[in-house]
Formats: structure tokens, sequence, C-alpha cells
């Protein structure tokens, strides 16, 4: 056994010197592979060529217009079916601009939006939306709508995906976020998500926004119904449609939180499993520039450990988010840009707040030595003085 391992991580390794492509029986068997270690080694490897030490965050918050939706998804605890429902709820133009206007933080650079697929709302109610906040803060880049939204927009309102990218971009839209992909594979979707935009769909709406110059983030969500056989599938779709488009900024795991949800019966997958499944994204995503490990799904713990596994972001301040929270996830809600900072520096790393776009918003010092080996020297030093002082 050992030496068959010695000898996969080997090729592997072989392989990614010569610079060559990882293939679909690669990513299996990493997947496969026990000493998890050395595949964080290899995925760190080609984290640090792309980006050095440089580790990505912004200062940002998230917005969910309305959690009214068509859709049933089974790992879903966010959405509400219908209107007027308990817990159903959906905003006002005026509580949204007001909710943007008011932000306390005057670093903020995004409002991250996702939405539940609302029956009645007219289009140009979300481009309204997106106006109004354009007037009270217009240098907020406006992440919003996933794939599966766009192409929600274009069957209710008999648009093209181009066409709705279009008006939504008129109206202050900048990128997509990565949201709705899950598992990209029929056989699953089909299983989790059946009534929204399928697999091919959801690529087809992240191709028109390429195409319109429009770029976007990318996900999976796992550790659910699917193996691992179709987590590398849909990597590989994704690393496809890359190829052909090079619109996807950011490629985020987003691991399954398992309460209020109809698959809650699921053990969520564990520590081991967001490290191997974000170190075999970086080996197998080589045309995607970043990694994000997303603290809201992971755990601030898992995150933070992940920027020594192929990660290079750690998504942002965030202030409030519910489709994590509703499904049980332990984060916290919002972590101040300080504490973005030190989980950075403590990891070795070089913290670079960034706007949505990856331009650089400060590049910051890394520390000079971790900040948690300081306390201890603090703790030693203060005890000595004590000593000295005889108490
Ligand atoms: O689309 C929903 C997932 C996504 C659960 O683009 C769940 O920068 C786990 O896409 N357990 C929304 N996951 C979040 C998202 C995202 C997050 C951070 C950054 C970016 C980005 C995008 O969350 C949904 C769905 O795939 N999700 N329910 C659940 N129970």
């Amino acid at each position: 056994m050992t030496a068959r391992t010695a000898g996969t991580l080997d090729a592997i390794e072989a392989k990614l010197q010569a610079g060559e492509r990882l293939s679909y029986d690669d990513g299996c068997a990493l997947f496969l592979e026990p000493d998890f270690l050395r595949l964080g080694m290899l995925a760190n490897q080609v984290r640090e060529d792309k980006h050095g030490d440089r580790t990505f965050f912004n200062v940002n918050m998230r917005f969910e217009a309305t959690n009214v939706c068509e859709a049933s998804c089974s790992f879903c605890a966010f959405a509400k079916l219908k209107e007027g429902a308990a817990g159903a709820h959906t905003t006002t133009h005026e509580a949204a601009w007001k909710e943007l206007a008011e932000h306390p933080d005057p670093r903020l650079t995004e409002l991250h939006m996702v939405n539940g697929l609302h029956p009645t709302l007219p289009f140009e109610w979300y481009e309204e939306l997106l106006r109004g906040w354009k007037r009270v803060r217009p240098g907020v880049h406006l992440k919003c709508f996933t794939g599966v939204e766009i192409h929600f927009f274009a069957q209710k309102f008999g648009m093209t995906h181009e066409a709705v990218l279009t008006r939504l971009r008129a109206a202050g839209l900048g990128s997509l976020p990565g949201g709705g992909a899950e598992i990209l594979h029929p056989d699953v979707r089909q299983r989790i998500a059946t009534d929204k935009a399928n697999g091919d769909e959801y690529l087809a709406a992240h191709r028109a926004a390429h195409k319109l110059g429009i770029p976007s983030n990318c996900t999976m969500l796992y550790g659910h119904i699917e193996t691992f056989e179709h987590r590398v599938d849909h990597l590989l779709r994704l690393r496809d449609l890359q190829d052909e488009t090079q619109g996807f900024q950011c490629f985020i795991p987003l691991a399954f939180h398992n309460e209020n949800n109809s698959l809650r019966k699921l053990p969520e997958p564990t520590a081991v499993d967001s490290l191997r499944t974000l170190a075999i994204s970086r080996l197998l995503l080589d045309n995607i520039p970043h990694i994000k490990a997303y603290w809201v799904s992971m755990g601030v713990p898992t995150a933070q450990i992940a920027l020594r596994f192929g990660a290079d972001d750690l998504d942002g301040t965030i202030i409030h988010e519910s489709i994590y929270h509703s499904a049980g996830s332990r984060a916290p809600m919002a972590l101040s840009r300080d504490e973005l900072v030190r989980l950075i520096r403590e990891a070795g790393r070089i913290p670079v707040e960034r706007d949505t776009i990856y331009g650089v918003v400060e590049e910051l010092p890394r520390a000079a030595v971790p900040e948690g080996a300081l306390k201890v020297r603090d703790r030693m030093a203060r005890k000595r003085s004590l000593a000295l002082a005889g108490n």
C-alpha cells in the first residue's frame, strides 16, 4: 500500500513539475490518497508558484433580497417556498438601499447578493434595486445573482442570458458570485436540485457573462450524496469552460451543512475531507487563478489551515450571512478586518486586502513572528518580571 501510494504521488508530482495537466484518473487517485499532508504540500507548491505568500481578503457584506424560492433543493435551509410562509422575507428597495448606505465600514468594497428564485417579482424590480445601490454608494462593487438566478430570469422573462446580463450590467452589476453550481453531474443534480438550472445551463449563464466581459466565480457543494468521481467530473467541467473563456476568477469549495434541510441525516464533511478537496481543486484547476477557503463554510480554524493546502483567499468580513447559518454553521456572523489579517499572518502569509476583481486595496506587511508566538513571549516576559519582583 505504501509503495503504491508513494508511486501515485511521485507520478503526480512529476507531472506537475513537467507542467503537465492532471487527468480525471489523477484526480480520482488523489481522493484515495492516504498521505493527505503530502497532497497538501503539492497544492501548496502550486499556490506559492502562483501567489507566493500573498493571501487575499476583502471588506464585503452579504445581502439576500428574498428567500422566497420556486426551487426546492434538498440541501437548502435558507429558502422558503412561498411568500407569507413562516420566515419568508422579501426586502423593500428602501430597506436594501438603507442597509448599504448605513454600512458602518468606510472601507467596504463589495456587496455580495444571492436570492431565492421569486415567482412574481418583475425584472425591473431587480434593476431598480441595483440602480439604487449605485446611487447611495457608487464605489461598492455589486457581485450579485448566481448563474442559476441568471438562467431563471432568462426563462421567466423570455430573454437570452446575454440580454439579462446586459440589462443588469447597465443597472450596476459588476460580477457574478459562484453559487448554484452544487454538483454539475446530472446523476447527482437531478436528486438534490431538480427544479432549477441544470449543470449545462449554469455553465451557459457563466459562459455568457464571460463573453460579455463580466467576471464570475464558481463553486462546488461537496460532502452530501456525491462520490469522489462526481467531484472530479465537476472540477473538470469548470476547467473546460475556463479554457474556453478565462472568465472565472476564483473557485470556492463549499462544505455541506446538514441542519434544517432534507439531507439532515447525512454527516457533514470532516476537516480532512475539506482540506483534501481544496488541495485537489488547486491541483486540477490549473487555469483558475484563485482558490478561496470560505471561512463560513469550512469553519475558521480549517480555513486558516487551508492557507497551507492550496488556498490563497479567505473571502471577507461579511457582517451577516444567512445560507450557512440557517443550515447550522457555527462560524461567527462576521470577522473584523483585523481578525482576517491576524489569521493570515499567523499562517505565515502576507495579507492583501483586495477588491472583488483582485485589484489590490492594501498590501500589509507580514508578521515578524507569528502573533500567537508574540503572546507566548509576552506571557513569559510577564512571568519573569513577576518572579523578579518576588511575586
Ligand atoms: O449556491 C446552500 C450553497 C451557495 C447549503 O462567489 C450550501 O465569492 C452547504 O455560493 N450546505 C451560496 N452549502 C454561497 C456561495 C458563495 C459563498 C462565498 C463566496 C462566493 C463567491 C459564493 O451555498 C449556494 C449553495 O451552493 N449552499 N445550502 C448547505 N446546507
